[in-house]
């Protein structure tokens, strides 16, 4: 049997509360070790992982995980949370971050579905549904940030959800983006470059919330990014999947959430 979405809609969605990580534990019983769960009355039609690219957001992982756990039961996923944390004191590296998610959750589970989630975004409608469709998908169309707009029409950053034969298609993300910026129009780039297009919710179903934050540090614009995304055509076919190399440190598997710990290297290295 199928299963239908027995969805709430609109969502109340607020950062002012405290969350207990034990608590959220007890109210979400049918999580599986390492933030794994599967629907038992039917079968769920796509097999998720989630990616989270991660370093120094406890504060924000908790909240993500308060407010995403319920929603993605609701939305009968069979599904489990990688979180990526780069490790060491290198500058943060979001693309290739996503990239060792990929391999890491498909060393686990014969996922077929990949959303790729920031870390302080949260959906307000659980209709926006966390799966993936016959176009590569944009969830956060519609940020409090950005006055509920998208802030321009090739915009992919935030929430992005990709087939496992979309992402391998496009040779997964790119490797060489170091610092913040620029890394998502690569990735817009590359799905254009084959032949795909963006899928999106309404803006009203694609309503989510950013938590305030001010700049991380080691996480300072990249000032070659706009000459990196005017060459996707000719750096994708040797910079993705096929070239990643990293090490992976520690895995933690928590009652809400794997925990990957990750040496990325360093930029030419
Ligand atoms: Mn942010």
């Amino acid at each position: 049997m199928f299963c239908v979405l027995p969805a709430v809609g609109p969502l109340r969605i607020e950062f002012s509360h405290t969350v207990n990580m034990k608590k959220v534990a007890e109210e979400n019983p049918e999580v599986r070790e390492g933030g794994r769960y599967t629907p038992k009355d039917c079968t769920a039609l796509q097999k998720v992982a989630i990616i989270i690219p991660f370093r120094n957001r406890d504060e924000h992982l908790k909240y993500w995980l308060y407010y995403l756990h319920p929603i993605l039961q609701r939305q009968q996923l069979d599904y489990g949370i990688y979180v990526i944390n780069q490790g060491g004191e290198e500058t943060f590296n979001r693309a290739k971050l996503l990239n060792i998610g990929f391999v890491e959750a498909l060393k686990e589970y014969d996922y077929n579905c990949f959303v790729f989630s920031d870390v302080d975004l949260i959906p307000m409608d659980d209709r926006n549904t966390y799966k993936c469709y016959d176009q590569p998908r944009h969830l956060s169309v519609s940020m409090d940030k950005f006055g509920f707009r998208l802030p321009y029409n090739q915009y992919f950053g935030g929430v992005s959800a990709l087939s496992k034969v979309q992402f391998e298609k496009i040779n997964g993300f790119p490797n060489n983006y170091w610092g913040w910026g620029g890394e998502d129009d690569d990735i817009y780039n590359r799905l254009v470059f084959k032949g795909m297009g963006v899928s999106r919710p309404d803006a009203t179903i694609g309503k989510c919330r950013m938590i305030h934050h001010s700049r991380d540090t080691k996480n300072e614009p990249n000032p070659q990014r706009f000459t990196k995304i005017a060459h996707t055509k000719e750096t994708m076919k040797a910079d993705g999947l096929n070239t990643l190399s990293y090490k992976a440190v520690k895995i933690e598997r928590f009652s809400l959430y794997t925990k990957i710990t990750v040496d990325v290297g360093s930029p030419k290295s």
